[in-house]
């Protein structure tokens, strides 16, 4: 490890704090496990899209990605040297059911009863997130999300996965970032299995929202302890330009990537310009199974996004944002205020407590000639944005915790390995991991953060 920074972030300004606030990391299965054929995991829909000419920057796969898959254990020590209370990791579908249904691998479940209990061993809280985007492929192949039955699939699997391990783990999260993968995956058709199709996405959209209230209930059945949350990414929707005709956009972009699901899923409805294209998917009495009680809110936040006019298919295409502002080494827009904004907004549309499930800076940094990475402007990024969370707490937000985006570099889906979200360094060649100077100062800002007021009961 490198030298220990001091955290910038002052004691004074976390003090807002809750005693027990939660720090760690997030990552997802798909982007850090590799061992894509091993153990008899089953193909999904990320396998296949990443085999398709031009699809992936670079035809990068995650067929090793971080070999988490053999190396979970390292990673654990890694956490627990930087003082992480706790792990968001999601686990991969196709690896526990290879067909999405049916036959289950024992050897895939046996995975994550190692991961689990490696972490609770080093007195790490696991948050187990049922799905980030590997859908499996023999599920794509009968219509995917688009199909209804994928809400009964789904709430198979997580009678599985609470039955497997709700005896160790507490956390669970339904969907991270439904409206990314159900807008990207099956409206503009970036993502996998990437459709563009209006009728596809709506369904889409639905069936998700479905699945995620049927796994509601089958986690509460089966986990009877358990807190239960999803996690929606939020963010500040601009206009990319002056003309009313691209605020007009940014408004409807803000339904479809900030309301669609947690609206659904927390207050009951879809947004007004929702509604009526959802509608001929809806049968009685399913927002009834979609609006479940839930225990907290999984936020995840990066930069403003801009929408921009366009007539089809769905009236809003993504802009670009206007010159003249401040960006990561990736292109994104750094704008801490609109995460506090987020935040102090989030808390009172859904009225839950809060926690703060991504929050990352990507850049392309590699190591000095003494092999150090000295990524100052992660740190300045980070700094900036937990203040704004602190500034947000403050103003009277219940936000209970935070998970830096990403543990480690890993495979950022159409970008490939190109852009590094890490705050620990990953050569993908030889699957060294270095902790960045951004490691250090994570550890430094948790180890100050620690003796804010307590709090209220916890879900
Ligand atoms: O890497 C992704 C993650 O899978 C979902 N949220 C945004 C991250 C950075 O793009």
């Amino acid at each position: 490890m490198q030298a220990r920074p001091q955290a910038r972030t002052g004691a004074n300004r976390l003090a807002v704090l809750p005693h027990d606030f939660i720090w760690g990391a997030s990552t997802s299965s798909y982007q850090i496990e590799g061992g894509a054929r091993e153990g008899g995991r089953g193909m999904s829909i990320w396998d296949t899209h990443c085999r398709e000419t031009g699809r992936i920057s670079g035809g990068h796969t995650g067929d090793a990605a971080c070999d988490h898959y053999h190396r979970y254990a390292e990673d654990v020590e890694l956490m627990r040297r930087l003082g992480m209370r706790a792990y968001r990791f999601s686990v991969a579908w196709p690896r526990v059911l290879p067909r999405g249904m049916g036959k289950i691998n024992e050897t895939g479940l046996d995975f994550y009863d190692r991961l689990i209990d490696e972490l609770l061993d080093s007195g790490i809280e696991p948050w187990l997130c049922l799905y980030h985007w590997d859908l499996p492929q023999a599920l794509d192949d009968l219509g995917g999300w688009t199909n209804r039955d994928s809400a009964g699939w789904f709430a198979d699997y997580a009678a599985l996965l609470a039955r497997r391990y709700g005896d160790r783990v507490r956390r669970f999260a339904t969907f991270n970032e439904p409206s990314v993968f159900v807008l990207f995956g099956y409206g503009f058709g970036w993502n996998a299995p990437g459709v563009a199709d209006r009728s596809a996405y709506f369904r889409a959209m639905h069936h998700v929202n479905l699945a995620h209230g049927r796994a509601v209930d089958v986690l509460r059945s089966l986990a009877p302890s358990a807190s239960i949350g999803a996690i929606h990414n939020r963010q500040k929707c601009l206009p990319s330009s002056s003309s009313p005709e691209d605020a007009h956009a940014a408004a409807l972009l803000d339904q479809h990537w900030n309301r669609a699901f947690p609206d659904a899923q927390i207050l009951g409805h879809y947004p007004p310009d929702l509604a009526e294209a959802v509608e001929s998917w809806t049968r009685p009495g399913d927002i009834a199974q979609i609006c479940r009680p839930i225990d907290w809110f999984g936020l995840n936040h990066y930069a403003p996004i801009y929408g921009k006019a366009t007539v089809a298919p769905l009236g809003f295409a993504w802009g670009d944002a206007p010159g003249g502002i401040e960006r990561t080494d990736i292109g994104w827009p750094i704008h801490a205020a609109a995460f506090r904004d987020e935040l102090a907004g989030t808390a009172v549309r859904y009225r839950l407590p809060i926690y703060v499930l991504e929050n990352g800076y990507g850049g392309r940094e590699q190591p000095d000639a003494e092999g150090r990475i000295d990524d100052r402007r992660r740190i300045d990024y980070l700094d900036a944005y937990i203040g704004a969370m602190a500034e947000a707490v403050a103003l009277g937000a219940d936000i209970r915790g935070y998970f830096v985006w990403s543990l480690l570099d890993n495979f950022e889906w159409g970008s490939g390995y190109n852009h590094r979200f890490g705050i620990v360094y990953v050569d993908f060649d030889s699957q060294r991991r270095i902790p960045k100077a951004s490691a250090e100062w994570y550890a430094a800002l948790i180890r100050a953060s620690a003796g804010g007021p307590p709090r209220g009961e916890e879900p």
